[in-house]
């Protein structure tokens, strides 16, 4: 197999079906993947100089959430080139798309979140919650699978209390919240997740999961790309402007919110989604919505 370089397409990015669903039935099983060096350091070097551009320049931009734990932004995607790069990242992309299993996908957010050290004894930044708005939408009290999201890490996490991303294993498959004993700050099972910088982690929106506390001298940087399919609506942005789509390719363009034709989300059509054309290429035709196929 070939392997990706920086400027290939979507059609140059290497993709393992084998590997991708041995890789997919470790999502469900566990509601959460780490995918090791998703990016290369200088991509992450990178990102960092992005991160510093948006402290500089968008500091009182109202996209900035307040937020006491630390800097807080999204979208992010519109905020620098650096952070565009990620909407189609070749080691994180096909599985985005095989955990979804369908081709009417797009992007939900882009999230640049930090977690500043703290000396708090309940310096905890994010509490625990699994995601998805309001209403939740669940199917006999589990909550329905409609997104995911990757996390990028820009700093080494490697040990306890740095803030990093914290998740329930297999929670995403129960009724409800996971158990607490006793007094304890986290749920039974929970851990936190220890990643290089350049590490990605992608997670089911079931999968409970919270900030750790950062004790670290650091600040924790990850950058939080949701997914999800086109019949919910994004999280943190209704459209991007033509300034903005006009550099995107099709697929760009459909992963970006654009629709062409009116029903696009719902009914998608090829121009709606050319996504679709890649997707079957490599997958077939998707498994679980033979209905609308039929429709068309
Ligand atoms: O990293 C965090 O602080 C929490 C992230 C989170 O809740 C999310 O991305 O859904
Ligand atoms: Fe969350």
């Amino acid at each position: 197999m070939k392997a990706y370089v920086e400027g290939d397409t979507l059609e140059d990015i290497p993709v393992d079906v084998e590997a991708l669903d041995e890789l997919r039935e470790e999502f469900f099983a566990n509601g959460f993947v780490l995918i090791r060096n998703a990016l290369p350091t200088g991509q992450v070097e990178r990102l960092l100089g992005a991160v510093d551009h948006v402290h500089r320049n968008f500091h009182d931009h109202p996209h900035r959430n307040p937020n006491p734990q630390g800097f807080n932004m999204r979208p992010v995607i519109d905020k620098h080139p650096a952070f565009r790069e990620l909407l189609i990242t070749p080691t994180t992309f096909p599985a985005v798309v095989r955990f979804l299993d369908h081709f009417s996908i797009q992007l939900l957010q882009s999230h640049l979140f930090e977690a500043d050290p703290t000396t708090n004894d309940n310096g905890r930044g994010t509490g625990w919650h699994n995601d998805g708005g309001e209403p939740a939408l669940e199917v006999n009290g589990i909550r329905a699978f409609g997104s995911l999201k990757v996390g990028y890490f820009l700093r080494d996490r490697l040990a306890d209390d740095m803030g990093s991303l914290m998740v329930v294993p297999g929670s995403h498959r129960s009724q409800g919240p996971p158990a607490w004993v006793g007094d304890d700050a986290d749920p039974a099972g929970a851990i936190q997740l220890k990643a290089h910088a350049g590490d990605a982690v992608v997670f089911h929106q079931g999968t409970w999961h919270a900030a750790a506390p950062n004790y670290a001298n650091d600040t924790r940087i990850l950058l939080y790309y949701g997914y999800g399919y086109r019949v919910f609506r994004p999280i943190d942005y209704h459209s991007f402007d033509e300034a903005f789509l006009s550099t995107a390719s099709p697929v760009e363009r459909q992963l970006l919110g654009e629709t062409v034709n009116h029903q696009g989300y719902y009914v998608p059509t090829i121009e709606d989604t050319p996504l679709k054309t890649w997707y079957e290429h490599h997958f077939g035709a998707p498994s679980n919505r033979g209905n609308l196929t039929r429709l068309r």
